[in-house]
């Protein structure tokens, strides 16, 4: 029973990601474990003509699609074979910090292994990504090719407007060539974060989707180190964005164009009314740094099956609780400003946040700064009550929130279910690395948390690479 289901799963895991063949999960020994097993390593990979050398999960580009159903538990055999010590962050995910789960305190050095496992809750069903989270090497590890997917199901998808589209993943991100290289890192790139000049999807460039049904779901995540999406289709057709950051909606919202931040996510669905190709999009989008013009016109075509109808649009997606800001007792402010966050720059295992399970806080995070700059808290999603003082169009939960210069936003976090040591960061990969970071520790009865064990990820130094093979 258990093996067929995930048969079936990952048969539709390889058309998810545009046909590309991918490492899945595979039938545990155990009802309700997925294993899976793949290590960071250097390996040399095709784009754009070019033979450059990467740093990849389990010799892909994304890595692998790590997919799992609520309640299921992933067991995840990591190797680290890089020439220096990383980890994985698993983005977005309500688990715990701690153990073996999302704990960025673990560190693994080179040529060593570390098994993760974790539960994917109830209500988590959603679009996240991992990533390599040892600090001040985890904009070098993301640039040269360190991200992938997480996909978990759970009862909407069913819904019939949604089991009916063509679900695909979309991990899309920029990149850029020096000859036969990724371009290395500038001075600059580590003041506004490190872009390039050509948009990816999957790690294709433009590709196109012979598409399998009259809608499709378009689960987008931004893996870019700083460059900010703003995606559009072609022909000014709407998009109806159905979740964000992983999270469903209400209902469905109706938009003509969506800004992904690094590291939000998107699902959208895309009625194919006409027949017609349509394409996806990236204006040009001006963030307070100056960005390189993309080569692109657009980023993927998808061609719609001859003679199919466009499915309806679910009018009810998820419940999404009202939090009472009278309710939330603790406030605080976050001011962020060139690689500060409140004045201060990230300093290992220093608390800068002691907070208490449980609690509902109020956050008020405002950008100082002349550039923008995306929010992000692990492990407790947010919903966001004001932004520059107005509620926002419609709730939703977020891991991500973005902020332009001068912005300024109120959050509602409930630190529910995971007590336990994690950070809050700029997303912006270049400024978490510079210390744009703090420690944020929860627990349920105010006693210290042991400190961290002592930290081994720093890097080795330079504005370069480490080398590569
Ligand atoms: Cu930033």
């Amino acid at each position: 029973m258990a093996l067929a289901r995930r048969t079936a799963l990952g048969i539709l895991g390889a058309g998810l990601f545009g046909g590309a063949l991918l490492g899945r999960g595979r039938p545990g020994a155990e009802p309700g474990l997925v294993t899976m097993e793949f290590d960071a390593a250097p390996h040399r990979v095709s784009l754009l003509g070019r033979e450059v050398p990467m740093w990849l999960y389990g010799g892909r580009f994304p890595g692998p699609a790590i997919e799992l159903a609520e309640g299921e538990t992933l067991r995840l055999a990591f190797g680290n074979r890089l020439p220096h010590p990383t980890n994985l962050h698993f983005h977005g995910m309500h688990i715990p910090p701690t153990g073996s789960a999302d704990n960025i305190y673990i560190q693994i050095p080179p040529g060593e292994r570390f098994t993760y496992e974790f539960t994917a809750g109830p209500g988590t069903a959603g679009t996240y990504w991992y990533h390599p989270h040892c600090h001040e090497l985890v904009a070098r590890q993301m640039w040269y090719g360190l991200s992938g997917p997480i996909l978990v199901r759970g009862p909407l998808d069913a819904m019939p407007e949604l089991a009916a589209a063509d679900d695909r993943l979309l991990v899309l991100r920029d990149i850029a060539f020096e000859g036969e290289r990724l371009a290395g890192y500038t001075v600059n790139d580590w003041h506004k974060g490190k872009e390039g000049d050509y948009l990816l999807v999957n790690g294709a460039y433009q590709p196109e989707w012979r598409m399998r049904a009259g809608s499709a779901r378009l689960r987008l995540i931004n893996v870019a180190n700083a460059r900010h999406l703003r995606l559009a289709l072609s022909d000014r057709r709407p998009l109806f964005l159905i979740a964000l950051d992983g999270q469903f909606l209400e209902r469905p919202v109706d938009l003509e164009e969506i800004l992904l931040a690094p590291a939000q996510r998107a699902e959208i669905l895309v009625p194919f009314e006409d027949g017609r190709p349509i394409e996806l999009l990236a204006r040009h989008y001006n963030r307070g740094a100056p960005t390189p013009r993309l080569r692109n016109r657009f980023l993927l075509r998808m061609l719609p099956p001859p003679g199919t109808r466009p499915l309806p649009l679910p009018d009810r997606l998820a419940e999404i609780p009202k939090l009472d800001p009278t309710r939330a007792r603790v406030q605080r402010r976050f001011d962020l400003s060139m690689f500060l966050i409140n004045g201060r720059r990230y300093r290992y295992g220093r608390a800068d946040v002691r907070a208490r399970l449980g609690e509902l806080e109020l956050w008020r995070v405002r950008n100082f700064g002349t550039m923008d700059h995306p929010f992000h808290l692990h492990t407790w999603p947010f919903q966001i009550r004001r932004h520059n003082r107005r509620p926002p169009a419609f709730r939703a939960w977020r891991d991500t929130v973005h902020l332009r210069p001068g912005d300024e936003v109120e959050l509602l976090v409930p630190l529910r279910d995971f007590p336990g040591r994690t950070l809050f960061h700029c997303h912006i990969a270049e400024h978490g690395d510079r210390g744009m970071m703090g420690t944020i520790e929860v627990t349920a009865n105010d006693a210290p948390l042991a400190p961290p064990p002592p930290p081994i990820c720093f890097a080795p130094g330079g504005d370069r690479m480490p080398r590569l093979p």
